[in-house]
């Protein structure tokens, strides 16, 4: 049996922060890096896309570049989350680091050793690193040279970092997992989410329809390069834990018009199937059928079906920001998902200055799905408020807003396990320092415990100091969630 403490999570939760390789490290070049896809896109402007550039274009502003610095910083950085209490700390490597053009036959040796080097100081607090493999990028000569994962042969790249990772790192690191918010590619007509989660960059000629089955084809190439991750990763260490990773956004219906239950039921699925295939090793019936009356035909082999079915994940990671509501529309006559048409406002929710619904309930209703749909642990590794802070005369950063959207979270979280039986693993506050964003591009959109002096044209000393909220943090998991 699990030791549980007062509030009823477990006694060794793992309480920390969440991050990704290249929205902190910065240092984009250095020590033999080789080019990122996320290296290519530009700040963007309120509520603007960011730009995805061809290559990297001078004078253009690409915030990753520098971002906090934290591949120099790293250390001062690990040492406040100890401050804080972090039992872990999710980041991700940089897959450039690694292997700059990923299709090198070596690793960079540089790149590895400040991943060795990393790990140690968190080991050094009794910090567990969790790793993401890939966090919204890939090497950008493999989208040049191979068009990203529309191109089979990339699963032998990313397997080949997978396990060169696993095996350099495997008395370092327990709890892994392979692709960051892979579902994020459902909105394909957002050239950030395809970009970021397959390295497609389409071409203009290239129909919406075509669009759309290149993208359920990059997907299934990276659910078998993900499963055969697992597979290989077991065999190096019998003991790691290996999740998927899903942006979970319960879709709700707009009303008690069957119509609106079965558009959010049928988006459901259009969004949450990768998490089937990785949890439980097969493709679900729907979207079997929809591949077959849609001519979508991904090349899907009799070979990759086993692999998919011995490479099923250990525990489901998600990331939690909000819900969605939606309403049938006419135009819409199939239930075929789109998604920004068909969405509407929900009235029973508050909205964040970036139109993001605020719905703690739905955290706990995400746990349930998830846990009563695959049968496994699930962990939180992101959730969060994005909000701009203001820094105060004296220096300090009152961010009662972030604290209560915690609290209330947190609160839900609990009685989910507590009420619902979900077998909850820990919780990672998504961007505990403040970094880039991946929307916006900007850096004013903050998330951070712990404030960074960088605005969004770059100015600013990079300095680090604690806003109310990191006290707050402090105090939680010090009470293991007892004292919100
Ligand atoms: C998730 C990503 C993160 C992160 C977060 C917040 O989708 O996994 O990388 O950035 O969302 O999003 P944003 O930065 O756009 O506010």
């Amino acid at each position: 049996m699990t030791e549980t403490t007062k509030s009823g999570l477990r006694k060794d939760f793992l309480w920390g922060g969440a991050v990704a390789a290249n929205q902190l490290e910065g240092a984009f070049d250095a020590d033999g890096k080789g080019v990122s896809v996320s290296d290519i896109m530009t700040a963007g402007a309120y509520q603007k896309p960011r730009e995805i550039t061809d290559g990297i274009v001078a004078g253009k502003n690409y915030p990753n570049h520098e971002a906090i610095d934290f591949y120099h910083r790293y250390k001062g950085d690990i040492k406040l989350f100890a401050e804080m209490g972090f039992k872990c700390f999710r980041t991700s490597i940089a897959w450039t680091r690694i292997f700059p053009n990923g299709d090198e036959d070596e690793p960079n040796e540089a790149g590895l050793k400040f991943y060795d080097d990393m790990f140690d100081e968190c080991l050094k607090y009794g910090i567990e690193p969790v790793i993401t493999l890939s966090h919204f990028e890939m090497p950008y000569h493999l989208v040049t040279e191979y068009g990203g994962w529309r191109n089979r042969k990339v699963i032998d790249f990313f397997v080949k970092f997978a396990k060169v990772c696993f095996k350099r790192y495997k008395n370092k690191v327990k709890y892994w997992m392979t692709f960051n918010e892979i579902n994020n590619q459902t909105t394909y007509t957002n050239d950030f989410s395809i970009a970021t989660d397959s390295g497609l960059i389409f071409r203009d000629n290239e129909s919406e329809a075509e669009r759309e089955a290149l993208m359920y084809q990059a997907s299934h190439y990276e659910v078998v390069a993900s499963a055969l991750a697992v597979k290989i990763g077991h065999k190096i260490n019998p003991d790691f834990e290996i999740g998927n990773m899903v942006n979970f956004t319960p879709v709700y219906p707009a009303s008690s018009d069957p119509k609106d239950i079965l558009l959010a039921e049928k988006a459901m699925q259009r969004r949450y199937w990768w998490a089937d295939v990785q949890a439980l090793g097969e493709y679900p019936v729907g979207m079997e059928a929809y591949f077959k009356n849609h001519d979508l035909r991904p090349d899907i082999t009799a070979e990759d079906r086993v692999v998919l079915r011995e490479g099923t994940v250990d525990y489901i990671g998600f990331s939690y920001y909000n819900s969605m509501t939606v309403k049938y529309s006419d135009d819409n006559p199939e239930f075929k998902f789109v998604g920004d048409r068909e969405t509407v406002k929900n009235p029973n929710m508050k909205y964040n200055d970036w139109g993001w619904p605020v719905d703690p309930i739905g955290l706990r209703y995400s746990m349930n799905w998830l846990t009563e749909h695959y049968h496994k642990p699930v962990m939180i590794v992101e959730n969060g408020f994005g909000a701009y802070d203001k820094v105060e005369s004296d220096g300090s950063i009152h961010d009662d807003y972030r604290v209560d959207y915690l609290r209330a979270h947190i609160k839900q979280m609990i009685t989910a396990v507590n009420e619902d039986g979900v077998d909850l693993m820990g919780y990672t506050p998504w961007g505990c320092i403040d970094l880039v964003s991946a929307g916006t591009g900007q850096m004013s959109k903050r998330y951070g415990f712990i404030y960074v002096d960088k605005d969004d044209e770059g100015n600013g000393t990079l300095a680090r100091s604690k806003k109310d909220s990191f006290y707050w943090y402090q105090k939680v998991i010090r009470s293991n969630g007892a004292d919100l």
